[in-house]
């Protein structure tokens, strides 16, 4: 499509479906005339690739997850179609600037963090490969809340209103919903039940195309929405009672308002067994209905049907298939058990044991009456087929949603190397003894597409102009750039990348945050979710006893450095929200240091977000991934720092000991304990005590904040937190500051041969190719799914 052809498609829309002509036209106008130009474009590959599915009769993968982590489509569609240049062009050739168009869309957060981010780097890379896939979440009217700081530094949470505005790229289809049922009763019916709930909710589809690199093919994602089955009460409207009238709209759209602004605890909220439910049970009638209209046959249902789920959030779909097979269309128990297993594989996406959701059987029972009998079979199945076991769905009056998805899947997966092993001998380790061939790894990955050739468009141009076009569905190509990383012209030109990047940010954070920070320092950043375990902690510690030493010798030859941070603590996350509290009043000292400013600079935007992330990590020299051995089951931000030419500070949890691996161990700096080690630290009960004995450099640390430094002379405010280092650390931040710390000075070192450094960052992006999502989804398709690719 030429500009000309793309400004002729985007004036018909600013007239026809903005109601707009080019002189009244505002920046939304522009954007949405342009959102539905391009997505006019998707919609004969999608139409395609649908229909040749359908022909195909073939098997298709159905990815259950409660998030979906999109951020922004528009840039990302315009790039995969290959139409970069000519929208430019159209845009300001009707008078708008088009990276403005681009940042007028807001950034869907629908989703926390890891998870969420991964389930949509898959939906990239199974459209990218021609993987027939549906995507199935909900449709959350607030996504992630926004995040602002007080002026005494602490998180302030509002609400997300991504929807406020039309959202140009999906379709609604109010003739696809499904009524989702709660409560009521279970009556016997000769073999089989029937289920009669006492109140139900109206589960309406909403998609969105998903457009592969260069356009070959698209795939959807389809959200559900919750509305009533009876939208008003107008008896209650006409005697007056207004509330009442729209009561049952409000109550059913509960369901699908908001997005749990939690990654890792579970809230044993009936409310989020709702949300579970509904969106699992609406997409397995929906895949059961497509199923029907191709086949009859329901034994074929596993040759047509793979069904992931996205952590154990849609484990109730084990339950509810077999109930749909079993109770509703006649199968046997047994045989529906099987058959379900045979479609269901389970990702297992955490160890942290307070995310691995329990619920009790009372609320299931008062829930999902049938599911709770059901469950209570498949778990005496289980029992009777395997007499030795020990590990049981239910326990202690609750119901466990992790041996539940073990049960009732045929592959359970762990997300990377490590992670998997530990999923093996720790959580699952008496299911692993039962069924040794159900675990195994799919180490997660990121599509190169967004975090490369979108997010880094310089790297991106150097790189074709050095090994030509074709890595970016391609990426293990990358490994071309290594003879030329040994060229000073190649060196030359990356640094310049970088440094690029670097002044861009650095004008904005000048803008947005009014903090001058030095281009030419290195940029150190850590951004994710705000956890103990992830020890954002641990590196403000570092900075304080960093600034400390460079106030004591400030003429020394220190590595000037800009900390940033970046992320969000869930809202009733107190030690989290401790962390970010500190962090900023660190900040604020600092910064406002004469003595240390040309050194030191600690910035943290707020409202981290996918756009953020695109923002900030091309432009990184060092990629913080610090978390406690053993905690972090993957880690993606990580894999996006290195294929961008970031080094690595890094313990040896999750996917940084593949990075490590791939990029080679001179490229990677670590420190810290092994998952094995921390588990003996914990043993010695005085580890944290020992560790501040030992430091003097983090023995005044802690002594700085205790004595008010960072609150206004107040020795109170951060009494919980320095407390909780003092006398449990169960993260170990203490025993492990040392080591941090000298590697920290390792890194300084390195810094200072920056044609080394140069180097070093080069090889990592040279060598991230395996980080890919397509390899992953390839693996998933071969390993699990057992899908050919269409393309
Ligand atoms: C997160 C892990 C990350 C991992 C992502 C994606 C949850 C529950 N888990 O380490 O913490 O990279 O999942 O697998 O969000």
């Amino acid at each position: 499509m030429t500009a000309n052809a793309l400004r002729d498609a985007i004036l018909k829309h600013l007239e026809y479906s903005q109601g707009k002509d080019l002189a009244n036209a505002s920046l939304y106008d522009m954007r949405m005339a342009l959102t539905l130009a391009i997505r006019d474009k998707v919609v004969e590959p999608w139409f395609r690739a649908n229909r040749a599915s359908f022909q195909a009769q073939s098997k298709r993968v159905y990815y259950l997850s409660m998030e979906f982590l999109i951020g922004r489509l528009l840039e990302d569609a315009v790039m995969n179609l290959g139409l970069t240049e000519a929208a430019h062009e159209a845009v300001a050739g009707l008078g708008h600037n088009f990276r403005d168009v681009l940042d007028d869309e807001p950034d869907a957060a629908l989703g926390n963090g890891g998870l969420g981010r991964l389930a949509a780097c898959f939906l990239d890379s199974m459209s990218t490969l021609g993987c027939p896939a549906y995507g199935y979440g909900i449709r959350y009217e607030h996504g992630l809340f926004r995040q602002s700081f007080g002026p005494d530094g602490r998180q302030l949470e509002s609400a997300e209103d991504w929807l406020r505005q039309r959202h140009g790229w999906e379709f609604a289809r109010p003739d696809t919903a499904f009524q989702i049922g709660f409560g009521g009763i279970v009556a016997e019916s000769g073999r089989a039940a029937v289920w009669t709930p006492d109140n139900a909710v109206l589960a309406k589809a909403y998609d969105t195309p998903v457009i592969g690199w260069q356009g070959k093919w698209a795939n959807t994602l389809r959200l559900w929405g919750a509305e009533a089955i009876d939208a008003f009460d107008l008896d209650a409207f006409n005697s007056g009672d207004f509330t009442g009238a729209a009561a049952p709209e409000a109550l059913a759209r509960t369901i699908s308002r908001v997005l749990y602004p939690d990654d890792t605890t579970d809230q044993g909220k009936e409310l989020r067994l709702k949300q579970e439910f509904f969106f699992t049970a609406a997409s397995l009638r929906d895949i059961l209905r497509r199923f029907s209209s191709e086949c009859s046959d329901l034994s074929q249902l596993p040759n047509r049907v793979a069904i992931q789920m996205n952590d154990t959030h849609p484990a109730i779909a084990g339950p509810e298939l077999v109930r749909l097979l079993h109770d509703e269309r006649g199968m046997g128990f047994e045989t529906a058990v099987d058959t379900a297993r045979a479609c269901l594989a389970y990702t297992n996406h955490t160890l942290l044991p307070e995310a691995l959701e329990r619920w009790p059987e009372a609320l299931m029972t008062r829930v999902l009456p049938r599911h709770m009998q059901l469950i209570e079979r498949i778990d005496a199945l289980h029992a009777q087929r395997h007499p030795t076991r020990q590990a049981t769905i239910l326990e202690g009056g609750e119901v466990k949603m992790g041996e539940l998805s073990f049960v009732m899947a045929h592959k359970v997966n762990g997300v990377s190397a490590l992670h998997t092993e530990l999923v093996k001998s720790t959580v699952f380790n008496d299911l692993h003894r039962l069924h040794p061939e159900r675990i195994i790894n799919q180490t997660n990955g990121i599509t190169p597409r967004r975090w490369l050739k979108g997010a880094n468009p310089r790297l991106s141009a150097l790189i074709s102009d050095t090994i030509g076009s074709g890595w970016e569905a391609d990426l293990e190509r990358l490994r071309d750039l290594e003879p030329a990383i040994e060229t000073p012209e190649f060196r030359d030109a990356f640094a310049h990348v970088k440094s690029r990047n670097k002044s861009d940010l650095a004008q904005w954070i000048g803008q947005d945050m009014g903090i001058k920070v030095n281009p030419e320092a290195m940029f150190d950043v850590q951004i994710k979710r705000f956890h103990e375990y992830k020890r954002q902690h641990l590196n403000i510690l570092e900075i304080i006893a960093l600034w400390q030493e460079i106030r004591e010798n400030p003429t020394a030859n220190w590595a000037p450095r800009v900390k940033i941070f970046g992320g969000k603590a869930a809202p009733g996350y107190v030690m989290a929200k401790e962390i970010i509290h500190l962090i900023n009043n660190v900040a604020r000292v600092i910064n406002a240091d004469k003595l240390t400013r040309d050194l030191l600079t600690v910035a943290y935007p707020p409202n981290y977000n996918v756009t953020m992330a695109e923002r900030l990590i091309p432009a990184a020299d060092l990629s913080e991934q610090i978390s406690t051995a053993g905690k972090e089951a993957s880690g993606t931000g990580n894999m996006k720092f290195s294929l961008n030419g970031a080094l690595t500070i890094g313990t040896l949890d999750g996917a940084n000991v593949e990075i490590r691996e791939l990029v080679g161990a001179e490229n990677f700096f670590l420190f810290g304990m092994t998952a094995d080690e921390v588990v003996a630290c914990r043993q010695d009960p005085a580890h944290m005590a020992k560790a501040i004995a030992r430091s003097q450099r983090l023995t005044r640390a802690i002594e700085l904040i205790e004595s008010g430094t960072f609150s206004h002379g107040d020795a109170s405010t951060y009494r919980d937190l320095t407390h909780n280092l003092r006398t449990h650390d169960y993260f170990t931040v203490c025993a492990d500051f040392e080591s941090f710390w000298d590697a920290q000075r390792q890194v300084d070192q390195a810094w200072f041969d920056r044609d080394n450094w140069t180097r070093m960052a080069a090889l990592n992006t040279a060598r991230s190719g395996w980080l890919s999502s397509d390899r992953t989804i390839k693996s998933y398709m071969q390993d699990i799914w057992s899908i050919a690719p269409m393309i």
